[in-house]
């Protein structure tokens, strides 16, 4: 199958920056049919147990919107009001970030026509508080309502379970990101998501907990929902997973991932580990960094990702892989670096179905395309691009560049492919790529190529 059909999906979400940048029609690109839903067999963990096999910690040389309804009317925009992710700006730029119902809002009780929940810190008796709980906006939230929850710059301790009944609202942080700790719901998560089409935006999630007995794999998210999660401007850090499941189409924007893993799980626990149940992973202008104790920068066994101007970096982090793709599927990295640090336990960079034992869990299409992206090793050694090549697999890499030592491809498996590489480029560290040496802040990363809006937060 030689359509473009996918590069055109791609387009579609990507945008017009990207059809730019890509120049993709003018490539004879792999494709694949977009519209395959297939969504897989399901890998991943069930119940409390999040590991996945075994840790991939082995120096192996490289195998081991429609909830957001927007405004009503022409006379009801508010302030951070922002209908899709297409018009989602950088933070600095963003009205969301700094909007405040107390001083912004035309209506204490709507926003652009949703009904608004509000959770203020306990003590707070403003008009336009109207619960002191977030399990109890929940419990009182109806389809499609707004939850708002008030930064006051003290922490909330609490978790909440979003039912399986419920669907589209909309968990949004006000008056600056509140910060949501220590609390974890049913052994799972912060938020243990059961609902459909939920978005979780401008939220701080950290140090999530729970004992080995129990699982070790806390999540600020625990998506055993319905389908279809919605995260933007989130900042989920220092917990044992940054994510844990998903169903349905997935989608990431502005956001930073940074120090989950488990020291009990020490290999089973990642920044973000989505499941085989995801069809669509989509990230677009986000941070995965310096997973801890062998954790995955990014993990997925979603049958489809697209990763756009979106940068995973273990910098100092003792991490595994910067991006665990495990089960194959279709996928392309864009626009985007992927970086190693010294200390990375797994000197593996990108895996491509790596994970893929069963078959009857592997998925049918198999296409690995990265384009206009640097591929930076800041280790003494290492592997950049490993996979195993099962259902005819396809990659294409498109003005490429491997920075730094190691292996660049490798067939793991030996099996049959085809392979399509025009602009690659490999330099043998970051002064010969005219890039700032190592170091462990990540905004002293280059910026990704060809982002022209993008910042680091
Ligand atoms: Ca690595």
């Amino acid at each position: 199958m030689t359509s473009i059909n996918w590069i055109h999906g791609l387009f579609v979400l990507c945008g017009l920056q990207v059809i730019l940048a890509l120049g993709a029609c003018n490539h004879g690109s792999i494709g694949s049919d977009w519209a395959d839903a297939d969504p897989g067999g399901d890998q991943m963990p069930s119940g409390d147990d999040g590991s996945d096999g075994e840790p991939t910690t082995s120096d192996d040389g490289g195998i081991a919107d429609d909830d957001d309804t927007g405004s009503d009317g022409a006379d009801q925009t508010q302030p951070g009001d922002t209908d899709s992710a297409d018009e989602l700006l950088p933070p600095s730029q963003s009205p969301i970030m700094t909007y405040c119902p107390f001083t912004d809002a035309i209506d204490l009780d709507t926003f652009a026509g949703r009904p608004v929940i509000r959770v203020c810190p306990a003590g707070d008796t403003r008009n336009g508080c109207h619960v002191d709980s977030i399990a109890t906006a929940v419990s009182q939230a109806n389809d499609g309502d707004r939850i708002e929850i008030v930064n006051n710059g003290t922490p909330y301790t609490e978790c909440a379970v979003i039912p399986d009944t419920l669907a589209g609202i909309e968990i949004i942080g006000v008056c600056g990101r509140p910060h949501l700790k220590d609390a974890v719901c049913q052994k799972k998560g912060l938020f243990l998501n059961l609902g459909k089409d939920i978005t979780i935006t401008n939220i701080e999630v950290s140090n999530l907990a729970i004992s080995a007995a129990d699982g070790g794999n806390a999540a600020a998210v625990r998506d055993q929902s319905q389908g279809n999660l919605n995260l933007r401007y989130v900042y989920f850090h220092h917990n044992q997973n940054g994510i844990l499941g998903g169903k349905g189409i997935v989608t990431i924007d502005w956001s930073k991932f940074e120090a989950n893993g488990s020291p009990v799980k020490a290999g089973y626990t990642h920044n973000i580990y989505m499941s085989a149940d995801v069809d669509e992973l989509i990230i677009r202008n986000s941070l995965f960094l310096r997973a801890r104790n062998e954790g995955n920068n990014l993990k997925t066994r979603a049958q489809k990702m697209l990763f756009q101007c979106s940068v995973s970096a273990s910098l100092d982090g003792a991490d595994s892989r910067e991006m665990d793709i495990s089960e194959g599927g279709e996928v392309l990295i864009v626009n985007s670096i992927v970086e190693q640090g010294p200390e990375s336990v797994n000197s593996g960079m990108i895996g491509f179905a790596t994970e893929s034992t069963n078959p009857d869990a592997r998925h049918d299409i198999m296409t690995l395309a990265i384009h206009h992206t640097d591929l930076i090793n800041d280790k003494s050694k290492g592997t950049f691009l490993a996979y195993n090549a099962f259902n005819n697999f396809a990659l294409e890499l498109i003005d490429v560049r491997f920075i730094g030592p190691g292996t660049t491809i490798s067939n793991t498996n030996g099996g049959t492919e085809s392979v399509n590489q025009s602009g690659v480029e490999t330099l043998a560290d970051r002064a010969a790529a005219g890039l700032a040496p190592y170091h462990t802040d990540h905004t002293q990363l280059p910026l990704p190529p060809g982002c022209p809006d993008f910042e680091y937060f």
